[in-house]
């Protein structure tokens, strides 16, 4: 037994001393009393979330296990998380990571009941102005979506002068939508929540969680509602567009019960539905939302009710079509007219034009190494209709026949890419280089000649990436995708430099106008 009154007694009491002392060095306390006492109130006792966002595996992946140890430890800007480094341990620290990146044993219960409860509002619609209370033409705004201190900056598109900063959820992803006048911008975030703002008071409107882990969202085109897209549960959650409440949650559910993860849900206008992509299931789901939608075919139409055997004929509210592939879709685009739904095949090899009308694989498509179609573009190219997709694994932007379905040209690009954007009033289609040693640049593709005639490097060395443009086409805005990065204003026609404006990692950015008339250069 050491003791205090020898050499090696006064050793072993240093060593305890060393061990207590130094945090990084200590042994961890019990990572469930250790949740249980610093993370819960905020993050929720089963890790979904609170007002604090959910600590699940399926949320954080975006966020590297050594930047949570960073969080915990050092907090981040603008957040009200503070910092645990004169709390908890090196080794505490490493235990909370461990725990929050292990998958709960259960999927946790999602359904009517939960997401009812977590609706808020804000500011009902019947106490906001009945005109814009800003001289900005509501039509020319931006939304850019800063993921680096998770805020959203609504932007003059017009003066570049931000006009409205405010806090956003956790991970927004996926592309602001917009209510069909453009008044009213809706956002999904990866931990679940639905948010609505009003563009012509800048005030929140309404927030709902969906889901516990979501893809994205879609607005109908007659504005009424509003389809949530989640990866857990497996789910699509309906709600009504005005205030964000619960409508309808509709299990994603296969034959034999197979349950399924959602890939993305997209309103397709001309058919008046929602058209969703199955991630676990190889099949895309039509839900149309007409007050009366015509009769589909029977077996078409499955409303999973407890017993009902598949592929009976249901007409009841929000009925689901179900359209079986050969393969997964993981990506996808529409053709302009919505009859057609272009995919990218899991298998990388290939890629499916399917149907919408006849319901099944109408073609395959050469697109190899996972092209990026949820950011595809369409135009007008020697009197074809083609569509332009980047690759993220392949230096290429591919150009497609949109009648042939054959592939006119690889363009080669200095790297995979991640967005392309274009505009009607240009003659340019502009894309990015996301990875590898070029992410620095942005090429400028000649859509009448398919040939980059400039590559933009708006700060050597650091991320660019997703462009958007002005409503009538004048100036292109890229991001500088860094944590200290800036959105950079372009004039499209001379590619001049026209304003910097310093944003933390402005994401994506959506033009008002641009989007709620569906310019075939921008994402729907
Ligand atoms: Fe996205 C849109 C899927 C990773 C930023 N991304 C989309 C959409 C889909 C999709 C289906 C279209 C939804 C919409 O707009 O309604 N994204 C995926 C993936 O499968 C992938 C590769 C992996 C994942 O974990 O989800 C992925 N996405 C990312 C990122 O890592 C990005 C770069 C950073 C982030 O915020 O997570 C990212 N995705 C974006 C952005 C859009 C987007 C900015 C909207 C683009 C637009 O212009 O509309």
């Amino acid at each position: 037994m050491p003791s205090c009154t020898d050499g090696r007694g006064v050793l072993w009491v240093l060593l305890a001393a060393i061990i207590l002392i130094v945090p990084g060095q200590a042994r961890a306390a019990e990572p469930q009393a250790l949740y249980k006492q610093h993370c819960a109130s905020c993050h929720g006792a089963d890790r979904l979330g609170g007002i604090g966002t959910a600590l699940l595996p399926e949320n954080l992946k975006r966020l590297r296990k050594k930047a949570a140890a960073q969080v915990i430890t050092n907090s981040r800007p603008a957040v009200q998380m503070p910092a645990f480094k004169d709390v908890l341990s090196g080794g505490d620290v490493a235990a909370l990571v461990k725990l929050i990146y292990t998958p709960l044993k259960t999927i946790p219960q999602w359904g009517m009941d939960e997401i009812a409860k977590s609706h808020v509002l804000h500011n009902p619609l019947a106490t906001l102005p009945s005109k814009p209370q800003h001289t900005a033409d509501p039509l020319n705004l931006f939304t850019v979506v800063e993921i680096g201190d998770h805020h959203v900056t609504i932007l003059d598109g017009d003066t570049f002068e931000s006009l409205w900063r405010f806090p956003s959820r956790f991970a927004l992803h996926g592309g602001a939508k917009y209510s069909p006048d453009g008044r009213f911008v809706y956002f999904g975030s990866r931990d679940g929540w639905v948010s609505k703002y009003d563009l012509w008071s800048f005030k929140p409107v309404a927030e709902i969680r969906a889901g516990i882990n979501m893809r994205n969202i879609a607005v109908s085109a007659d504005g009424r509602y509003v389809m949530a897209a989640n990866t857990l549960p497996h789910s699509l959650v309906l709600l009504d567009a005005k205030e964000l409440k619960p409508l309808k949650v509709i299990p994603v559910r296969g034959d034999k019960g197979k349950t399924s993860r959602v890939s993305a849900v997209y309103t397709a206008k001309p058919r008046n539905s929602f058209i969703a992509a199955l991630k676990d299931i190889p099949e895309i789901w039509e839900i149309p939302y007409e007050d009366n939608p015509k009769p589909v075919p029977l077996g078409f139409i499955h409303n999973f009710r407890e017993g009902q055997s598949e592929g009976m004929f249901d007409r009841g509210p929000f009925p689901v079509r179900r359209i079986k592939l050969d393969d997964y879709l993981d990506d996808f685009f529409f053709s302009p007219d919505y009859t057609n739904v272009i995919g990218a095949a899991r298998n990388g090899k290939n890629g499916q034009v399917v149907n919408l009308t006849v319901g099944r694989k109408i073609a395959d498509i050469d697109l190899t190494s996972l092209p990026h179609l949820g950011s595809g573009i369409t135009f007008r190219y020697r009197g074809r209709l083609v569509l332009a997709t980047p690759h993220l694994k392949e230096n290429s932007v591919s150009i497609i026949d949109m009648e042939t379905w054959k592939t006119i040209k690889r363009i080669e690009t200095l790297g995979p890419g991640f967005f392309m954007r274009s505009h009607e009033n240009t003659p340019y289609a502009w894309a990015d280089v996301f990875f590898g040693k070029n992410r620095d640049a942005i090429h400028i593709i000649d859509k009448r000649t398919l040939e980059i005639v400039r590559t933009l490097r708006p700060e050597p060395g650091k991320t660019a990436a997703h462009v958007e443009f002005t409503r009538d086409g004048r100036y292109a805005l890229v991001s500088i995708w860094e944590k200290d990065g800036a959105l950079v204003v372009y004039d499209a026609e001379t590619f001049k430099e026209i304003k910097r404006i310093p944003m933390s990692k402005p994401s994506g950015k959506y033009n008002v106008y641009n989007k709620i008339m569906l310019s075939a250069g921008t994402s729907h």
